[in-house]
């Protein structure tokens, strides 16, 4: 960009008068008429998700545009403080890691280089805004656009019409630059036409309990894969004509899990519909695909209708009928076992469905995993029997996050102390964070880094308190459990940890540093169990908070509307990040990775990222408890009985029993009474206590105190959290986008330079 001429600009820009939303709009649009895409290379790799979780664009683009500083003074010259913008809230278009992963990558592919395009859904409402009512949590729709967006261009020129069998669908792209060394470019389209139409973009993850909601999801999805498809068919022809022999080579299309999976019948009936024999079709869209999982939940992996999809695209559905006999015909010949045809087949016939994830996996090149112990799981299980015969399309990327925004952005007091050390060149080379470690025997850098921490808490404790209304001391030591609430994550083993630490220290049984827990989460609205721990989680924040007894020394608090910006002041400011999810169930996590950036120790079980964050910090840096994956496997077989394991200790029968002994009230929903039944006798289709909640907590409890006592030691517990900074290189998203453009799109090396698909 031409900074001296927006400075310029910006600087005779009148600013009196005028609101943060108004200047916020004059000045990102002042910014924008700067910029202009990068030319396209012939090679370019495109990124396909249902979701994409920015957070707040305004500080972040003109950091990367270079300009923060610049903005910020000539602001301040007009009277303006630059946080006032901190009133713009998020474009939550996504609502967690599989979102956020989507918005680094795009940061990452920007700063690195590398020609990567993204494609979404430009929903009119984002993920729905999180309020507590009594302790409950209360929905309602984010209305993001009433801020405006000034960062994204409409391309009316390039609009498409996707075809349904009962309406069309207008898709209108708007183009968000993503700025770094090439200005790459999120394309994401609106739904216009006709009422119907228009629903398709109202919001991410309509409820699909009923038949109508599914409809909504498959045409969303669609949606998204019919615009991706025709656009990237449009850049090609503009290029070569009707000759598609160079398509495969110049593209490379990656489905971020399986809400984009239509994307490959699709490639194959728009080709077809360009005169393309079946069979041509067929073969270049298996070598265009590749396919990352990011779940083993079995309930997020999707399978669709087939009575449903020949309702509104039944072009669609005989695609991939065709699609799953071929693949039943190939590897029959292949020795695939009647077993592995089943396990690995497109349809099944027996529920009358389509396994959105056999058809991706079926289709690409390259299936990767998130980190390594999830990309083991997939190929030894979900996966096995295509593993079994094509191991060569596995491989593993270890998800990464932005240094940009997680560390420059977020905490700025940070970022001056390790430029101060190392100078500034971690921002586009990550590898350098190392040399901190050089810096962790020097008592005066860890004096300065535990003020930044103090600070920290200090900026995050105000915005606690002028959003929750609840007040802490400083000098807490802050551990902080932040991440969507679901079981499997285990928010509900944290609140009994909580718990018998109230009690213990009530009763005078143990001794802390003063402490603060931290909660933020938001629960999918139909999801009865992960909005009854919300309630039960706020009923112990309350009765924490209200004992003046131990108040001076445990506090807790449940943040609501956690989103990208409160997450940017959580990770600054925590000590110990909570990351304790049943081992074997967490793909990777990227929580994780911001926290460790920002100096905080991990205490998690063996699971995801947490296993790579600890062999690359060293074990002696973390606090790692808990069963293994195999362990649980063994007793997921072996008929685990939690009762047993609550016996050990009758302390945790006594926490157990606050579910429904009264001393919390649910307010007569009965939700505290499931969650006893859950973890005691289970539900017909689950076993008690199935993500072994009683397996782990003792451990748990005594990795919490075992941290809080190191604590103690300020300057022995900031090394460890120093140590961890500096073992992070590895978990920087440009990493992960140039394993990926090396190894699975084939687009370049280090360097982003141009080259081959590999077709
Ligand atoms: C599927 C079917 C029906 C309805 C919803 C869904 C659905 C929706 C969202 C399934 C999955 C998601 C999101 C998954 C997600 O965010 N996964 C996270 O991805 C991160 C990035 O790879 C990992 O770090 C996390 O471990 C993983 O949980």
């Amino acid at each position: 960009m031409n900074k001296e001429k927006y400075l310029a600009e910006l600087s005779a820009l009148p600013a009196e008068g005028k609101d943060a939303v108004c200047l916020y709009n004059e000045i990102s649009a002042l910014a924008m008429r700067h910029i202009a895409p990068s030319p396209r290379p012939r090679c370019s790799a495109h990124y396909l998700s249902i979701e994409y979780l920015i957070g707040r664009m305004f500080y972040n683009n003109l950091m990367e545009l270079g300009v923060l500083e610049e903005t910020a003074a000539v602001l301040a010259g007009k009277g303006v403080d630059i946080g006032m913008f901190e009133e713009i809230e998020d474009a939550a278009l996504g609502n967690g890691g599989l979102g956020r992963l989507a918005a680094c990558y795009m940061d990452s592919g920007a700063a690195t280089g590398i020609p990567l395009y993204g494609y979404g859904i430009r929903y009119r409402y984002g993920l729905f805004r999180q309020r507590f009512e009594d302790g409950f949590q209360k929905e309602s729709p984010d209305d993001w656009l009433r801020f405006g967006d000034p960062w994204s261009i409409r391309r009316e020129e390039e609009r498409q019409i996707v075809h349904f069998a009962d309406m069309d669908v207008v898709a209108v792209p708007y183009d968000m630059p993503v700025f770094g060394k090439r200005v790459n470019i999120l394309r994401l389209y609106a739904a216009e036409g006709s009422e119907a139409a228009q629903k398709i973009g109202d919001v991410l993850y309509p409820a699909d309990d009923t038949r109508e909601g599914k409809l909504l999801r498959i045409r969303q999805e669609y949606f998204l894969s019919a615009a991706a498809v025709g656009d990237i068919l449009r850049a090609y022809e503009k290029r070569h004509g009707r000759d598609y022999s160079h398509f495969a080579e110049e593209n490379a299309i990656q489905l971020n899990d399986t809400h984009p999976a239509f994307a490959v019948p699709e490639l194959i009936r728009a080709l077809k519909a360009r005169g393309l024999p079946h069979r041509t079709a067929l073969r270049i869209a298996r070598q265009v695909f590749r396919y990352t999982n990011h779940t083993i939940m079995p309930e997020a992996l999707e399978c669709w209708d087939a009575s449903l999809l020949r309702r509104i695209l039944p072009d669609i559905a005989a695609i991939l009928r065709a699609l799953n006999n071929s693949a039943a015909y190939f590897r029959r010949k292949e020795g695939y076992s009647p077993e592995e045809l089943s396990a690995s087949a497109l349809y099944d016939p027996a529920r009358h469905s389509f396994s959105m994830a056999n058809t991706a996996v079926y289709a690409a090149t390259k299936i990767n995993g998130v980190a390594e112990i999830h990309s083991g799981i997939i190929r030894s299980t979900l996966f096995g029997a295509e593993y079994a015969h094509h191991p060569e399309k596995f491989l593993n990327v270890t998800n990464g996050v932005t240094q940009r925004r997680w560390l420059e952005l977020a905490d700025g007091g940070l970022a001056a102390l390790i430029d101060g050390c190392i100078g500034r060149g971690w921002r586009e080379d990550f590898d350098r964070i190392a040399e901190l470690g050089a810096f962790s025997g020097d008592e005066k850098t860890l004096a300065c880094f535990v003020r930044v921490k103090e600070e920290n808490k200090r900026r995050l404790f105000s915005y606690i308190a002028s959003k929750e209304g609840a007040a802490f001391g400083e000098g807490r030591m802050l551990y902080a459990q932040v991440k969507r609430l679901h079981e499997y994550k285990r928010q509900l083993m944290t609140a009994f940890a909580l718990l018998r630490l109230y009690f213990d220290l009530k009763e005078g049984k143990t001794d802390i540093f003063p402490s603060l827990f931290l909660f933020g989460a938001k629960s999918a609205p139909s999801y009865r169990r992960a909005k009854g721990i919300i309630k039960y989680i706020n009923e112990i924040v309350r009765l924490i908070n209200g004992d003046k007894e131990t108040n001076g020394k445990l506090s807790a608090v449940f943040v609501s509307e956690y989103n990208v910006s409160y997450a940017e002041k959580i990770v600054a400011a925590a000590d110990v990040s909570l990351q304790v999810s049943a081992a074997g169930t967490e793909a990777s996590g990227t929580g994780n990775m911001k926290f460790m950036m920002n100096g905080a120790v991990t205490l998690g079980t063996a699971d995801g990222a947490n296993i790579e964050i600890t062999a690359r910090a060293g074990e002696e840096n973390e606090y790692i408890f808990g069963a293994r994956a195999k362990e649980l496997e063994t007793l997921r077989r072996g008929g685990y009985d939690p009762a047993a394991w609550i016996q050990k200790d009758p302390a945790w029968e006594r926490v157990l029993r606050t579910l429904k002994d009264g001393t919390f009230s649910d307010g007569g929903t009965g939700l505290f009474a499931e969650l006893y039944d859950s973890l005691t006798v289970g539900a017909s289709w689950h076993a008690p206590d199935q993500y072994f909640i009683f397996r782990d907590i003792g451990e748990y409890y005594a990795a919490i105190l075992r941290a809080n006592a190191d604590y103690g030691d300020r300057l022995a517990f900031a090394r460890k959290q120093w140590n961890n900074i500096a073992a992070s290189a590895y978990f920087s998203s440009d990493r992960a986008v140039r394993e990926y453009a090396e190894k699975i799109w084939s687009i370049g090396g280090k360097n982003g330079r141009e080259g081959g698909n590999g077709a």
